[in-house]
């Protein structure tokens, strides 16, 4: 019943690089829009919490700002979307996909409806290395640090042409400046949700 409930569940992807505001605008999505969060990097950083023998190798991989393997995942995604589905009204799924291959397997193995769209929080490295050095000095996180930082946006700038390509394409793509403030960010976040009749 659960995995009939993810079929006919809206799904809307949100991407941008390491700091790009992510998970600061998914909380006001939700707020708005009543969707569910669901965070790879949150869903990462709560199996490494869990003390598992594979949260160790992902912390190492985080460290290194490389991306985890796709099975691990995919298969941390599509368990909690199956266990939320019956009292979701939508997703948002935040820093997915990170690798074209990433999106395929979702359509692919998660069987949803067609995803809405894909928000993307499109902001220079400048203005992210500033905002997680920010972050860096209360969020006790593995990843912000000014090593692993650079290799975080290299890893992402390896990997943005061809998602940008593939869902502009699809007609997909809805790609927002977000080198402002929260708030004013968040206005042309509704705009886009607006704009495709969410
Ligand atoms: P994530 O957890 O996704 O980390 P992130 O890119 O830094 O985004 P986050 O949502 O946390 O931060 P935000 O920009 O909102 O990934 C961490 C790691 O997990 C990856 O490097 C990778 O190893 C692994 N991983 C995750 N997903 C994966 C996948 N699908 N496949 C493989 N590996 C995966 O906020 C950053 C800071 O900016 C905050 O301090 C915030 O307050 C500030 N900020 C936000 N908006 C602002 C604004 N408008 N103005 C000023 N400050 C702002």
């Amino acid at each position: 019943a659960a995995e009939e409930a993810l079929k006919s569940t809206k799904v809307v992807f949100v991407l941008g690089g390491p700091g790009s505001g992510k998970g600061t605008q998914c909380k006001k999505i939700v707020e708005k829009f009543g969707y569910t969060h669901l965070s790879t990097g949150d869903l990462l950083r709560e199996e490494v919490a869990s003390g598992s023998a594979q949260g160790k190798k992902l912390t190492e991989i985080m460290e290194k700002g490389e991306l985890v393997p796709l099975e691990t995942v995919l298969m941390l995604l599509k368990d909690n979307m199956i266990a939320r589905a019956p009292n979701s009204r939508g997703f948002l799924i935040d820093g997915y996909p990170r690798e074209m291959e990433q999106g395929v397997r979702f359509e692919d193995e998660v069987t949803v409806r067609e995803s809405e769209f894909l928000l993307y929080l499109n902001v220079s490295e400048d203005t992210m290395t500033s905002r997680l050095l920010g972050r860096a000095q209360t969020s006790g996180r593995v990843d912000d640090n000014e090593e692993t930082i650079k290799q975080r946006l290299k890893t992402f700038s390896e990997n943005k042409k061809a998602i940008m390509e593939y869902y502009s394409k699809e007609n997909k793509m809805e790609m927002i400046t977000a080198e402002k403030s929260v708030d004013e960010v968040f206005a042309e976040v509704v705009r886009a949700f607006e704009g495709r009749g969410i």
